[in-house]
């Protein structure tokens, strides 16, 4: 099975609404769905058909809704309970426009913490590759996202963070990390406007720590930095909602590690995993079809 970690899971609540503009007032039906990016690898993974274990922190009438609702996808999943209620998450679509409010999430103690920490020794022993995602919630602090990949260091661990709770979880030597262009930048304080700047930019996160790094562009497709460097170049689409769309490609990388593939096919994966969830009003959604059709048109060239 494959072990996603979500320290700060939501509530993902999410409104169409085609004219947003702030400073209005907008009636609207909310849709909701289990979030915070762990839960949304979790759900890809699963609609890929592979079996999931989900974990983390999860509180109150929140985490309870969460627990049923994906057991509902036949999500399996093994949370610890919080004292603190799990928070909601809003993203409102427009056209072709998203803006999201992110609450800061449930309070975790160092009992609490402690807890989860024994269960994912457990876990561990039963799951190959880990897919450890998101923000930490208030009283967690970096350093237990090191531990959680020192931890899984004979395993292959997949950690989606960013800023600080990223940097400090280098030196636990994750497999993989998957830092966006902007997040790159953010953490070099440089700007990065060639591919040669990108390259050398990613590489220094490797010197602190990462074992491979796939550093994606948006619609400019991705560049992998494994044994060999990969650009990956992908198709135009017609984006519905961008949002679970990195969670997506983490997942589609997660199933193509799974099962074997050569890293062209992994890159394929986990570049149309994150274009079929971007194509679609669900988040953390994709269709296998679009997927089959996407695959045949995205390229892979070794540059390095
Ligand atoms: O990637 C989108 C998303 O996963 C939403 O589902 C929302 O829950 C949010 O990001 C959580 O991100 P955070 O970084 O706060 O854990």
């Amino acid at each position: 099975m494959i072990l996603t970690v979500t320290l700060n899971p939501a509530i993902d609540v999410r409104y169409e609404i085609s004219d947003f503009n702030i400073d209005k007032i907008f009636r609207a039906k909310s849709f909701k769905t289990p979030g915070g990016k762990g839960l949304n690898v979790s759900r890809v993974l699963n609609l890929l058909g592979n079996s999931v274990v989900a974990t983390g922190f999860l509180g109150g009438s929140n985490g309870t809704w969460i627990k049923n609702s994906l057991q509902n996808l036949n999500i399996n999943s093994s949370f610890i309970e919080s004292a603190s209620e799990t928070r909601n998450c809003i993203a409102i679509l427009g056209q072709g426009s998203q803006t999201e409010i992110l609450e800061p999430g449930a309070e975790i103690s160092e009992f609490e913490l402690k807890k989860f920490i024994d269960h994912y020794k457990n876990l561990l022993l039963e799951n190959e590759i880990i897919c450890i995602s998101g923000s930490l919630p208030k009283g967690i602090s970096g350093e237990t996202y090191k531990l959680l990949c020192e931890l899984g260091k004979n395993k292959k661990v997949i950690l989606d963070t960013s800023g600080t709770s990223l940097i400090e979880a280098l030196q636990g030597n994750p497999f993989l990390i998957k830092p966006n262009q902007e997040e790159l930048k953010a953490i070099l304080q440089t700007p990065l406007d060639t591919q040669e700047k990108l390259i050398k930019g990613a590489l220094t996160l490797r010197d602190k720590g990462a074992q491979n790094i796939l550093l994606s562009l948006g619609k400019n497709g991705a560049i992998y930095i494994g044994d060999d460097i990969y650009k990956i170049d992908i198709p135009k689409i017609q984006v519905i909602n961008p949002v679970g769309s990195g969670d997506s490609s983490v997942a589609g990388f997660a199933h193509g590690l799974k099962n074997n593939l050569p890293i062209e096919e992994i890159l394929k994966y986990s570049m149309a995993c994150g274009m079929s969830n971007a194509m679609s009003n669900e988040t953390g959604f994709i269709s296998l079809p679009v997927i089959e059709e996407l695959m045949k048109k995205i390229i892979v060239k070794k540059i390095g």
